[in-house]
């Protein structure tokens, strides 16, 4: 690990991309991981490194719909391994949704690797991608899924999701709640709810609000979901990046 000082002033964000680089070292973590998490960084700094009003209220409409939802997954690749494995397993426990390993840049050691770390993390049960269940529609190795989880799932979590996946799954009639740092992203505009935030502090106020929603009625819920607007979420975000206010 770096040693970084206590008084280093971007010091959370030195040490989340040394958990990036534990997790290539590790397997967990694509090379390709890297060059994704520089893209985020540097959303992530123009965005003050800090989460927004938007980002808050996003965790929210995403807390209700994977609430509300028949049968949730939360979709996990190399990044989310690495950067909130913990975190990842609380809000599965939360919300009953199970945990499944999808990766674009296909490799079955990965697969086991990114599983063998969640359940480090405490999961039981990790769902794997089976080579005869795949998703219509759907050209990259991210179309290979486990037929309890991903085939059959009514609304997806999946924090960094590459556009062509999240557009296909839309396409499906899925409902898809992402966590992307970049607002203009095709992932971002084509999800249903877009947490514009990183993943390391989305996923606490994700368990938070997960938490809080939990004791509501189902017509609160369902209020929630029906006021959310994503484009509008989107917007904030954007102005601030332009506002050069981070
Ligand atoms: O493990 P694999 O093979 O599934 O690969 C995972 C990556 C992330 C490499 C793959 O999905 C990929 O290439 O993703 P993209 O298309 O580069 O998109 C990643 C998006 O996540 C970009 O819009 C980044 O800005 C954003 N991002 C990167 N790091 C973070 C982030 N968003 C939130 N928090 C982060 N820490």
């Amino acid at each position: 690990m770096t040693d970084v000082p206590e008084s280093h002033p971007r010091r959370a964000s030195l040490l989340t991309r040394d958990l990036i680089v534990a997790g290539v070292e590790a397997g967990i973590t694509s090379p390709h991981g890297l060059i994704a998490h520089g893209r985020g960084e540097a959303y992530d700094y123009l965005l003050g490194e800090a989460s927004g009003p938007w980002a808050l209220r996003a965790c929210e409409a995403a807390a209700a719909w994977l609430l509300a939802a028949d049968h949730p997954v939360l979709s996990v690749n190399g990044n989310a391994a690495a950067l909130v494995p913990a975190e990842l397993v609380r809000l599965s426990r939360i919300t009953g949704a199970p945990l499944e390993v999808n990766i674009f840049h296909g490799s079955r050691e990965r697969e086991r690797a990114v599983a063998a770390h969640l359940e480090a993390h405490g999961a039981e049960r990790v769902l794997r991608p089976e080579a005869g269940t795949a998703l219509e529609g759907l050209d990259s190795n991210r179309r290979y899924v486990h037929p309890e989880g991903l085939l059959r799932a009514d609304v997806i979590f999946v924090p960094l999701e590459d556009g062509d996946r999240c557009e296909a799954l839309r396409r499906m009639g899925r409902q898809v709640l992402t966590v992307d740092l970049n607002p203009l992203s095709r992932t971002s505009r084509a999800a249903t709810v877009t947490i514009v935030d990183n993943v390391v502090r989305a996923l606490p106020a994700l368990i938070a609000a997960a938490e809080r929603l939990g004791g509501e009625t189902d017509q609160s819920r369902a209020a929630r979901i029906a006021a959310w607007d994503n484009a509008a979420a989107l917007g904030e975000a954007e102005a601030r990046i332009r506002s050069g206010g981070g």
